[in-house]
């Protein structure tokens, strides 16, 4: 029920594109998925959109391993550039900036500037995500009642590394938006309700969160983020239930 509101809502915003160049295979509580839709959206350019269903194990036919041998979403399949397909949304969103963008603001070709760009695209799939990837992994698969000392610890010190980032300008590499910021939101936006980020702690990030979300390409992100965030929730009670229940036995 939650999947389909979220979908819709991005299929509507998508609605003219069915015949676009790109085709974007994606799960809406995905992150990185939500990651390509947003940069596309930043960028302004059209998608085509297929849904593919993680739970019903969608993403391992074997029509998409000849096209996708990581099995992950997002994917996207480019028909305008010989039906080249590009994995992992850090990727995606590279190849998007280069060959779409009008300019080359959100990944800039002067080599520092995207040292510094690859470097927090790196920090999304390495640390942060990973550290959603645990938590949502303990809630689903190992029943966790609660967010672990270890994920919540690992959670903030990424916390802590971001709002070091943030001590050189408004955005995570500098005075201008990029792709890592768009990563690294689609990610923590996708938990941030979990976590103690409080603004005395962390001022730049809680102000760097503020200036995301009111971007108007995050409209596509915010509904599957809270999205998300229900479900593990939902999760988490489920599995105190359960708990309890095995205790009365
Ligand atoms: N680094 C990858 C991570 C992709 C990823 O792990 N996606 C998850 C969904 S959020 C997935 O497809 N999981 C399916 C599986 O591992 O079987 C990216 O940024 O695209």
């Amino acid at each position: 029920m939650i999947r389909r509101f979220s979908s819709e809502f991005v299929n509507n915003y998508y609605k003219s594109n069915s015949t676009a160049d790109i085709t974007l295979y994606y799960s809406i509580l995905s992150p990185p998925s939500r990651t390509v839709l947003l940069v596309a959206k930043a960028i302004g350019i059209e998608l085509s959109l297929k849904s593919v269903d993680l739970q019903k194990g969608e993403h391992l036919s074997p029509e998409f391993l000849k096209i996708n041998p990581q099995q992950t979403l997002p994917f996207i399949v480019d028909h305008g550039h010989h039906d080249i397909s590009v994995v992992d949304s850090h990727a995606i969103a590279a190849y998007l900036c280069e060959n779409y963008a009008k300019d080359d603001q959100l990944y800039p070709k002067d080599t520092v500037k995207r040292a510094h760009i690859n470097a927090g695209l790196h920090f999304d799939t390495g640390y942060l995500y990973t550290q959603f990837n645990n938590l949502f992994e303990d809630l689903f698969v190992y029943g966790a009642t609660e967010m672990s000392p270890k994920v919540l610890t690992k959670i903030c010190k990424g916390l802590d590394t971001m709002e070091r980032f943030l001590q050189h300008g408004p955005f995570l590499c500098g005075d201008h938006l990029s792709i890592a910021d768009i990563s690294c939101i689609a990610t923590l936006s996708s938990m941030d309700t979990f976590l103690p980020i409080e603004k005395s702690k962390y001022p730049k990030l809680t102000k760097w969160i503020h200036s995301m979300k009111s971007f108007s390409f995050y409209e596509l992100n915010r509904k599957a983020a809270e999205d998300v965030q229900e479900l593990m929730r939902n999760k988490m009670i489920e599995n105190q239930m359960a708990t309890c229940r095995n205790v009365s036995k």
